[in-house]
């Protein structure tokens, strides 16, 4: 019998909903992985979704929203141990309904230069210049249209 294991591999989905320069973010509830941390909303995908309708369903549970999934901004991989989670960030400019921290501790809005002072998911402090430079750039576009 063979002792190696194969890896194994999680695909989430996230999003980053902007608004007047600032980022949407939530803390982990107490109970769950990664507990206090601050993270993009979203979650896994389950079975048979696309990643669009995995986010759109996981933002709907998490923030009770009803969102427009914009583009893909950004893919990642990151290792825990044998696990690998694959993170799909996609903009998200435009949705319906009054965001509530159904699932989060607490929602807040952030500008992104201070994203690096709260406590993130290991797999986007390595990122964070990516998604600052993602942010920075979607602004920059905002404001030449
Ligand atoms: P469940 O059904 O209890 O497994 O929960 P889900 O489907 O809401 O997924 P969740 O949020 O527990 O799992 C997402 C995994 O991805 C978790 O290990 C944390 C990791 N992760 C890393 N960065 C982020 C991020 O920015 N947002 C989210 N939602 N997860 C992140």
């Amino acid at each position: 019998m063979s002792t190696t294991r194969r890896a194994t591999w999680i695909p989430v989905v996230t999003g980053l909903i902007q608004r007047e320069g600032k980022v949407l973010v939530g803390q982990r509830p107490e109970g769950q992985t990664l507990p206090g941390v601050w993270e993009f909303p979203g979650g896994k995908i389950e079975l048979g979704e696309s990643p669009e309708e995995a986010l759109e369903r996981e933002l709907r549970e998490e923030l009770g929203i009803v969102a427009d999934i914009g583009p893909l901004a950004l893919a990642a991989t990151h290792r825990y141990g044998l696990t690998g989670i694959v993170l799909l960030f996609f903009r998200i400019d435009f949705w319906k309904g009054e965001l509530k921290p159904v699932h989060h501790t607490e929602l807040k809005w952030v500008r992104p230069s201070e994203l690096a002072k709260l406590k993130l998911p290991e797999a986007n402090t390595i990122i964070l210049p990516r998604i600052l430079s993602l942010i920075d750039a979607d602004r920059a576009n905002r404001v030449s249209l």
